[in-house]
């Protein structure tokens, strides 16, 4: 047989095993689209969609010669009910967006010939060689269907012929930490030990570093959500060790399923703005609260009056901007310090980040893939969405001059030390709870500031944010990073006309990428004006 020959009989075989794996997951009449945060349903729907993401993880890392792609099995914030999936591209990052388009499509094909067919010709256009090796991780979050499509996933895996592992449950920041780990293994600047204990050491070595000389700060309460975070903060909890810090976390039953999310959690309390179910709060200690994946946290606390305040991804990216900048002047470093934001930026925050900080601030449209492609274009770039989202980017360039710097001072000295051991303390590959944690305690510990301290630096403008249903919500086109309507014609106008008689009105209209709905968003100078103004931008919107 020629080499021609036994290639195509490789391919051939590959092609048969993938329509015969396939009949084992058939695919339901239902069409499925790899939005901003991957596949999302119910966990019950995605059995065919999980083996054909095992394919296409397959055809990614035989792409990029070869290096560890990621495949994260959870549906984050959602109901215990829903699960999804997203790939993890070689850094650390979301899957390029190119792909996603393969991703439905496979998704999509509606018999076992018919993906076998969307493989081969994924490789035909993106001139992949099927022979080429293909190694994919996973990990899955603590829901109850997450065995189960972990068994689909490995089927499709072994369809296309991947080596794979299975890293068991962990945070969606852990996996794509350790798949930049894998793929930075054999390089001048490796990230870290490709495990969960690599994780938990580089974290708390480099809170230790940043606390040091610091007295002990108090314990914080967090609540996990019930999800996975709750035992992976325990283990970066004793990793660290009890002497550095006390965490109390609440929330974490993993073992009843249909505790996860419920009443509790990042999204709760941010939507909701009140405590979760299950803390008590006393007056002027700071909590927080993860999210089902620990991939967003907001903190809050009571003040004396019994008053709640929120303290969300625009407080929390206001604080390190403001910490990193001290930093840097107090080191003499000049490097340029970025914030990325999306509309839903509370505008008081925007303000004191131009205003008073005079940091460059930009403004992207929903979704971490946007916000991180441009956070990297600043020296340090800090990005968070509103609702907790988010992380500080180190360039390799800023990197570099902070080790290089000669200090000639102390003081400047033990900046220049601080400022590198944040870029460790840090998840540079995306936004992690659990990171922003020690982030945040780390700032507060050094300026001895408590949640209220924290919170002077600005007011949030009162807002809302409301969804609703219309019969076709794909007409509503953005711009200007989904601060203004193009389409339908005319209602942006109207809006306008609308947010004029309100004052520091402000409201936008943008589709959801995760739910059949529209959302509304205002704010404005008081709480009765706000409801007012979102009720008629809401009544605006509702016929189409
Ligand atoms: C997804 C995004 C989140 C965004 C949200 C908006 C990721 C990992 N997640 O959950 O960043 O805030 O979608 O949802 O990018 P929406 O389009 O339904 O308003
Ligand atoms: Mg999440």
């Amino acid at each position: 047989m020629s080499d021609q020959d036994q290639s195509d009989q490789v391919i051939l075989q590959q092609l048969a095993q993938i329509e015969q794996f396939s009949t084992l997951h058939p695919r339901l009449d239902k069409t499925f689209t790899y939005g901003t945060a991957g596949f999302r349903e119910k966990g019950a729907l995605l059995d065919s969609v999980i083996f054909r993401v095992g394919l296409l993880a397959a055809l990614r890392s035989r792409k990029l010669e070869g290096q560890t792609i990621g495949v994260m099995i959870t549906a984050s914030h959602n109901p215990p009910e829903d699960n999804g999936v997203k790939l993890i591209d070689p850094q650390g990052e979301m899957l390029e967006q190119s792909w996603e388009e393969y991703a439905t499509r496979f998704a999509n094909a509606d018999s076992d010939e018919y993906l076998a067919r969307e493989y081969l010709n994924a490789s035909e256009v993106l001139k992949i060689n099927l022979e080429a090796p293909a190694a994919v991780v996973f990990a899955r979050d603590t829901r109850e269907s997450g065995p189960r499509l972990v068994a689909a996933l490995k089927d499709g895996l072994s369809a296309a012929g991947a080596e794979f592992t299975d890293y068991g449950e962990l945070t969606t920041p852990q996996l794509h930490y350790i798949v930049k780990c894998i793929n930075t293994a054999k390089t001048p600047s490796p990230y870290g030990a490709p495990t969960a204990q690599g994780y938990y050491d580089k974290l708390s070595s480099a809170f230790k570093v940043v606390l040091k000389n610091l007295p002990k700060p108090s314990a914080v309460t967090v609540d996990a959500a019930n999800g996975i975070g709750g035992p992976q903060l325990n283990a970066l909890a004793s990793a660290i060790g009890s002497d550095v810090i006390n965490f109390v976390v609440v929330n974490a039953d993993v073992a009843t399923p249909t505790k996860l999310n419920f009443q509790c959690g990042a999204d709760f309390v941010k939507t909701q703005q009140k405590q979760p179910s299950g803390v008590d709060l006393v007056a002027g200690q700071i909590y927080a609260s993860l999210d089902g994946d620990a991939d967003r946290i907001v903190f809050y606390y009571l003040d004396e009056d019994s008053g709640f305040h929120l303290l969300d991804g625009d407080k929390i990216a206001s604080l390190i901007a403001m910490f990193v900048q001290d930093l840097l002047a107090q080191s003499g470093i000049s490097l340029e310090v970025g914030v990325v934001q999306t509309a839903y930026a509370n505008g008081s925050s925007s303000q004191y980040l131009t205003e008073v900080l005079k940091v460059p601030v930009t403004v992207t449209s929903t979704g971490v893939k946007n916000l991180h492609h441009a956070a990297v274009l600043f020296d340090i770039g800090v990005y968070f969405e509103a609702n907790g989202h988010g992380t500080v980017l180190f360039s390799p360039g800023a990197i570099k001059a902070l080790e290089s710097f000669e200090a000639n001072s102390p003081s400047q000295q033990t900046a220049v030390t601080t400022l590198l051991s944040l870029s460790d303390l840090i998840n540079q590959t995306v936004g992690d709870a659990l990171s922003d944690l020690l982030l945040v305690i780390a700032i507060l510990t050094q300026k001895s500031w408590g949640p209220a301290e924290w919170d002077l630096a600005y007011t949030d403008l009162p807002n809302r944010l409301v969804k609703v249903l219309v019969k076709d919500r794909t007409v509503f086109k953005t711009e200007n990073a989904e601060r203004r309507l193009v389409q339908p014609a005319g209602v942006q106008d109207k809006i306008d006309e609308i947010v004029k008689k309100y004052k520091f009105g402000r409201s936008f209209v943008r589709a959801s990428g995760t739910e059949d709905a529209l959302r509304v968003y205002a704010e404005a100078a008081t709480q009765g004006e706000v409801v007012d103004l979102t009720m008629k931008v809401a009544e605006l919107v509702k016929d189409f």
